[in-house]
């Protein structure tokens, strides 16, 4: 679901799974670490680095859940190698974020900052497309703790390590650096349709030197 019945080549039709994954029924989970406990009180949204105006931009809990609730149909691919297919994740697009709290016109790609330190970049396309998302629900219901309650981001077109459980901000940058599992061994870019899944299958300018 959510993937081009025609190739962008045009021809083939392609299949529903990327290249060497497979189908998994129900929805593991699958983080490293503990589940962070949610406290609302302490809990805020920040974009923060380099933004339009040069300030930090936050949301506290109340604040984010009233921003405009949409939902995008997308598949989870994870590098393991299974996949969950057809998920409804609603939340706050990243567009909106992006319009709410711009960045400077130097930035080129963000830091998705989780609990515990845990983090992932994106490029800023990536992190800008349409249907990018920050999700507090799946399928009409809130997302588990463990599913990465009260905010998680999904990447429908990457694998899912790019979308951190348990977000609590943005960091713009004007240059790339690498997130956890980026430094850890796995794809800069990590488009499961190239199936770009580990740093040694790295490409010149696919991300910055190890
Ligand atoms: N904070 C955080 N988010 C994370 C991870 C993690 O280790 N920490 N793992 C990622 C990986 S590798 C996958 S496959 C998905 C799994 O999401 P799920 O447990 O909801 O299936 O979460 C991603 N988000
Ligand atoms: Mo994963």
């Amino acid at each position: 679901m959510g993937q081009p019945v025609e190739s962008a080549s045009g021809g083939a039709a392609q299949p529903e799974l990327p290249p060497g994954q497979r189908l998994q029924r129900g929805w593991p989970v699958t983080h490293y670490g503990p589940v962070p406990k949610f406290r609302p009180e302490r809990w805020e949204f920040r974009v923060f680095g380099a933004t339009a105006d040069g300030e930090k931009h936050c949301w506290n809990h109340e604040e984010f859940a009233a921003l405009p609730y949409t939902s995008v149909v997308a598949d989870l691919h994870c590098v393991t190698k299974f996949s969950m297919l057809g998920a409804e994740w609603g939340g706050i697009p990243a567009r909106t974020i992006l319009e709410l709290a711009p960045p400077a016109p130097a930035v080129t790609h963000v830091m998705v900052w989780a609990e515990y330190g845990f983090s992932s970049n994106l490029r800023l396309e990536d992190f800008a497309a349409e249907r990018t998302i920050f999700a507090t629900h799946k399928d009409g219901e809130l997302l588990t703790a463990e599913h990465g309650f009260p905010l998680r981001l999904v990447v429908p077109h990457l694998y899912a390590w790019k979308g951190p459980k348990w977000v609590r901000g943005v960091e713009y940058m004007t240059a790339d650096r690498r997130g956890f599992w980026e430094e850890r061994g796995y794809h800069n870019i990590g488009d499961p349709w190239k199936e770009q899944r580990y740093s040694y299958q790295e490409e010149p300018g696919d991300g910055p030197e190890l």
